[in-house]
């Protein structure tokens, strides 16, 4: 790459004059340019090429390596090293925050951070082991939790956030993943053009025969069920068979075991053989309708993959067990409850199985710590990295993209909050001259859907537990009575859309943040139902498939104990809530992705498309909020610390007011006095250059002085 770059500017922040054509005129031009990446201050904005670039070389790390951000073009790497060096050197535990919708390059920015990371910090044989094993945590996690969708050919369909630990020295030392919930309604059902997860084209395709003859699987993806409805068994963008040797050389180097990997697959197989059961309709002795199992040979090798009695699993399969009055008594399914509680064990099957793989590459990662001599004791420092679904927009939107998008919702709210409100705030605050900024702020949406006890998900839980006849119908019904006043809620029945013909009986419209989403309702309540019937989570306890045991601990005949699970909706809101938090306590880094088409395709830019993102991402709030405001802020106090050597009255020491102080140093160091602002507790410099300049001549400063100090140390030996 060539890191001369004089197309448009390379700071939002310098256009003029400050519009929104300008805004993406610039980006256009640096893209025709294969300039991807643009700043607004410290926030950059990326926008996906689709097509390989030579920016992430090791050339070009070098480049960025060690320098201020603004000294060279803009790139992830100049994000990455400010990010770690603020860590490292000033203490200052990070995160990096990526967003932008689905396809925009969330996941290829989360692996671009990565692999600065793993290459500017230290090496040595016990720090590489470290960082392979985060590295190769990659391929696995997409194996399992990626698929094709229609917007993404490798979409997550998960949420991701890893914590890499470092120590004082900068090196990274461990690694926390923590994974949200899982699209798993995808293993039994995927949507025209789309797939089902990598994993099971990747072992069709890659398992040599050997391994799929003890897996008694088929070559061909047309063969399963599950792998057909999309229509999809193959996609052009994906070498399935090999990338199953680098997920199964990933899995090896992470330190799975050869029969943790095989108990995997069997699992992997199981899905597709379940998936290809058929019942047919039955009408038992007592005149109830029940259902008998076609495809017996399928769930014969089921039950030899994972070691079950076959007549334990024909009967979970199509019975179920209910306690009337203290008393068990088994009731037969009918043809279409025996699919759906087919279809519950496998997602139940494969979503514990995802959970498991993180849980296990998390244990592997201590587990290599304890054994090397890497020492984590002592002060650690943390950065991380959130790697999410995007919004997404389908055609058919259900209780998954529901949960994406609320999800994306508080992320923009995170952003809205630190990078417009909290910044305009603490100018008003700090006494600065300030005209407000306006902007949409999403809370309102967030509050539609989580507030407590009158969001959707508090009415979907409250619908769930109500005991009587609860459908999807009655969760319609109570949303269009509890929230139709909502400016952002819309639906057939309230007054307010009710001539809109595009809005069906069975769904209700969001207003979000990024669009207009029509959520069927269809499946809400089972969705986050997320119930597995006893029976089946009992034979898969009394498998002897070690693994099983693991995922299936209520399946346990001697627990008692039969709580209610927490709601799939709950927990997430909860799961959301934490990541909030922790996102909160540190440093904030932002990388704002933009999708130049919705075909996927090189050097094509769609200006309404990208127009439509720039305004949702809130983008022109954030450059204006820039250019008004002051890129570096800090209490007298610690800032008179820091450069009080710099002038003669300050030094050592100085008696007065910090804030009288700081004017002395500025003063001494010819700063012109626009660039900088007092505000009442804190020193408020307008550009990063001025911040970079007096820092420079602290260091000479401080060399000048080690000098001095060295002389009349000799001086007294
Ligand atoms: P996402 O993570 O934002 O979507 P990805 O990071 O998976 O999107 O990017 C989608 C595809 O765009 C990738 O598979 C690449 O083919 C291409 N791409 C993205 N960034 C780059 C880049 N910097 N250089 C070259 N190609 C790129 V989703 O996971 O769907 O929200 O749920
Ligand atoms: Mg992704």
């Amino acid at each position: 790459m060539s890191l001369e770059s004089n197309v448009g500017v390379s700071d939002a922040v310098l256009l003029d004059p400050i519009t929104e054509d300008a805004f993406i005129d610039n980006i256009h031009e640096r893209f025709k340019h294969d300039l991807i990446y643009t700043y607004i201050g410290n926030v950059v904005v990326s926008v996906n090429p689709y097509q390989k670039l030579q920016l992430y070389t090791h050339d070009v790390i070098d480049e960025y390596r060690s320098r201020n951000i603004y000294e060279l073009p803009p790139h992830i790497y100049a994000i990455a090293d400010d990010a770690y060096r603020s860590m490292r050197d000033r203490n200052l535990d990070q995160c990096i925050i990526i967003s932008g919708e689905s396809g925009s390059g969330k996941t290829e920015a989360s692996k671009v951070i990565m692999q600065y990371v793993a290459e500017v910090s230290g090496k040595g044989q016990d720090i590489d082991t470290v960082k392979e094993q985060l590295l190769q945590s990659n391929p696995v996690l997409e194996a399992f939790g990626n698929a094709k969708t229609v917007r993404n050919d490798n979409s997550s369909r998960f949420g991701k956030y890893m914590d890499i630990e470092f120590d004082y020295k900068g090196d990274p030392i461990g690694g926390v993943i923590t994974n949200y919930l899982l699209e798993k309604s995808r293993v039994a059902v995927q949507s025209k053009g789309e797939r089902n997860f990598h994993i099971f084209y990747q072992l069709l395709s890659g398992a040599d025969p050997q391994l799929l003859k003890s897996l008694k699987l088929h070559e061909s993806a047309q063969d399963y069920v599950f792998l057909r409805n999309g229509g999809n068994g193959l996609s052009s963008a994906t070498d399935d068979a090999e990338n199953f040797r680098i997920v199964k050389n990933g899995m090896e180097i992470i330190g799975f075991s050869s029969e943790e990997i095989n108990h995997v697959f069997k699992l992997v197989s199981t899905i597709l053989k379940l998936g290809n059961i058929q019942f047919t309709p039955r009408v038992n002795e007592d005149g109830t309708d029940g259902c008998d199992i076609g495809a017996e040979n399928e769930v014969q090798e089921v039950c030899e993959l994972l070691g079950c009695s076959k007549e334990l699993l024909d009967a979970a399969l199509t019975q179920r067990t209910v306690e009337v009055k203290g008393d068990k008594v088994k009731t037969h399914l009918k043809n279409n409850d025996a699919y759906y509680a087919r279809d519950a064990l496998c997602k139940a099957l494969y979503s514990r199985m995802f959970s498991w793989l993180v849980q296990r590459i998390n244990d592997s990662i201590k587990v290599i710590l304890n054994s090397l001599k890497i020492d984590t004791k002592g002060k650690t420092k943390v950065m991380g990295v959130l790697d999410i679904y995007g919004f997404e927009v389908f055609q058919n939107n259900s209780f998954e993209q529901f949960i994406i998008n609320y999800c994306n919702e508080k992320l923009q709210q995170i952003f809205i909050e630190l990078t417009l409100k909290e910044e305009q705030e603490e100018y008003v605050k700090e006494g600065i001259e300030w005209i407000h900024v306006e902007y949409f702020n999403n809370a309102v949406i967030c509050d539609l859907i989580e507030k407590n006890n009158v969001g959707i998900l508090a009415l979907l839980d409250e619908e769930c537990l109500r005991p009587g006849d609860v459908t999807d119908t009655t969760f319609l019904n109570k949303l269009n009575q509890r929230c139709a006043q909502h400016p952002h809620y819309e639906s057939r029945s309230c007054k307010k859309t009710q001539s809109d013909k595009s809005l069906p009986h069975d769904a209700f419209r969001l207003r979000h943040y990024a669009g207009n989403v029509l959520y069927k309702v269809e499946g809400f309540i089972d969705k986050n139902n997320d119930l597995l019937f006893r029976d089946l989570s009992q034979a898969m306890f009394s498998c002897k498939n070690p693994l099983l045991k693991t995922l299936f601990p209520e399946g346990n005949p001697s627990q008692k104990s039969l709580k209610r699970p927490v709601t799939a909706g709950s927990q997430f809101k909860i799961s959301v809530t934490e990541l909030m938090k922790n996102l909160l306590s540190k440093n904030p880094n932002y990388i704002r992705c933009i999708k130049p088409n919705d075909d996927k395709k090189a050097s094509v830019l769609d200006v309404n498309l990208v127009r439509h993102q720039v305004r949702y991402l809130g983008l022109m709030e954030n450059v204006r909020v820039k250019r008004a405001g002051y890129a570096f802020r800090q209490s007298y106090g610690i800032f008179l610390y820091r450069y009080k050597m710099l002038a003669k009255e300050t030094w050592p020491s100085w008696k007065g007011e910090a804030k009288e102080g700081v004017k002395l140093v500025l003063e001494s160091q010819n700063i012109p006095s626009e660039e900088y602002a007092f505000g009442k507790t804190k020193i408020f410099i307008r550009n990063p250059k001025t911040l970079f300049e007096i820092e420079e001549r602290r260091r000479d400063k401080m060399e000048d002085l080690a000098v001095m100090i060295q002389k009349v140390w000799k001086g007294w030996k």
